[in-house]
């Protein structure tokens, strides 16, 4: 049944958010005993982000986190999904915690809570602390055990408050772009390192999950999956063997191991080495709702000199496009609703969607992104009609509140509702923001 688009209503418990991650934000890098992380180091070398720019200052939410939720306030969002920093809470990642970084994200769960504002917690968006990567990062299996404790130190401070858990962001995109294609830290491009990366990652979801569950009563637990169709560039069969690959390793392989206790071909046959008896149980766990990160479809081509015979393509020309060039295509979006809700039998929560640009300010100050305000009323228009068709969603959360440290792009690809300049760290409201509050204001009417 298409959804009425002119007023659309949405279930009464449906739940508005906006997401965020530590490194993309917080900035302090060396403030109050925070160690270094695997992206501190990257962003030290010659090359590997736009214009130089690091997370060294970023939004300066570390010492703005106050001003942060007064904007969320004024959305009227019912929750706010940020990301704890390893490195802050235990510079080394194992061992001595830092009392000074726990308390700063006591002080930021008590004033989202006493805002009326749901804390979501994700453990890990990227920010390995180096200390652990010096001892061979994710792929130790050591990792797993490191993972686990810095869960349990989480668990123990902040699980009176906190009832919404997220092991990792993006499973497929961090082990894929860091141990494949140096695109994003620790810069490895090796098979077996990718491998190995990709089997810890999942072990250590597994071993947290359990973490969690046992101490944190009543836990609400997801893990955020990437997935978004893969089409082939070209019209041949090499293409589409890339994208059958690419598929693999961006939309299976995490849930799949998670959810159903095996892995795809062809990761299954060339991870094997790695998988001992007993670990496809430790890593599929129950877990209590699926966590979606979605864009628009990517596409792929045959490259046989790439690690897996893969390369990242553009869009084809007459495609729709983001400002930044990803595809729109809220049909798809609508579809992945409706298709991972059959498929894995568990709520769905919309843990990030977005659009990038410039978003450069007229001269009296404003920022009127209409083009971010069309790709956010098309896909809340698909996700309404994938809810209408039977999709169980259960909240969509805006990529991004703010802009920020977009990895490798630097702060030059912007997505947040809320515009910043990065010289004096002003935020502004653009038009998405006033688009958003409208939204969740008429959705609760
Ligand atoms: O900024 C990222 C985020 O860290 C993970 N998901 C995609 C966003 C936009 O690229």
């Amino acid at each position: 049944m298409p959804a009425d688009r002119s007023a659309p209503t949405w279930p009464r418990e449906f739940i508005w958010g906006v997401s965020t991650s530590s490194y993309q934000i917080e900035g302090g890098a060396t403030d109050d005993g925070r160690g270094p992380s695997i992206w501190d180091v990257r962003c030290r070398l010659p090359g590997k982000v736009a214009n130089g720019d690091t997370g060294a200052v970023a939004c300066d939410h570390y010492h703005r986190h106050r001003e942060d939720i007064e904007l969320m306030r004024s959305l009227g969002v019912d929750a706010y999904r940020f990301s704890v920093a390893w490195p802050r809470v235990l510079p080394r990642g194992i061992g001595a915690p830092n009392p000074a970084g726990l308390a700063f994200y006591d002080r930021l769960i008590d004033d989202l809570l006493a805002a009326g504002i749901e804390p979501w917690l994700c453990l890990y968006h990227w920010d390995l602390p180096q200390a652990l990567q010096d001892q061979g990062g994710w792929t130790s299996r050591d990792s797993a055990g490191w993972f686990a404790d810095y869960a349990a130190l989480a668990c123990r401070r902040y699980g009176d408050r906190v009832r919404r858990w997220i092991t990792f962001n993006e499973f497929s995109v961090f082990t894929l772009f860091g141990y494949a294609m140096d695109w994003q830290a620790p810069g490895q491009v090796d098979r077996r390192a990718h491998l190995q990366a990709i089997h810890h990652v999942n072990l250590a979801h597994g071993a947290a999950v359990d973490v969690i569950r046992s101490l944190v009563p009543g836990a609400s637990i997801g893990a955020i999956h990437n997935r978004q169709r893969v089409l082939p560039r070209g019209d041949d069969d090499a293409d589409r063997v890339a994208a059958t690959t690419l598929d693999a390793f961006w939309n299976r392989t995490f849930p799949e191991a998670q959810l159903e206790a095996a892995y795809p071909s062809p990761v299954a046959e060339a991870i094997e080495p790695f998988v001992r008896a007993g670990d496809m149980a430790r890593i599929c766990r129950p877990i209590d709702w699926f966590g979606l990160n979605h864009y628009g479809p990517i596409f792929a081509r045959a490259e046989p000199s790439a690690l897996w015979g893969f390369a990242w393509a553009d869009p084809p020309e007459a495609t729709e496009r983001t400002p930044i060039g990803w595809a729109i295509h809220p049909e798809m979006f609508r579809d992945e609703l409706v298709e991972l809700s059959r498929r894995f039998r568990l709520p769905v929560v919309v843990t990030e969607n977005g659009s990038g640009g410039a978003d450069i300010p007229a001269a009296d100050g404003r920022v009127d992104d209409a083009r971010r305000v069309d790709y956010l009323q098309a896909y809340t228009a698909a996700m309404h009609e994938a809810i209408a068709a039977g999709a169980d969603v259960r909240g969509y959360f805006i990529w991004s509140l703010l802009d920020n440290f977009e990895w490798g792009a630097g702060y030059a690809n912007r997505f947040g509702l809320f515009h910043v300049d990065f010289a004096t760290l002003r935020r502004t409201p653009k038009s998405s923001a006033r688009w958003y509050r409208e939204l969740i204001a008429a959705a609760r009417a």
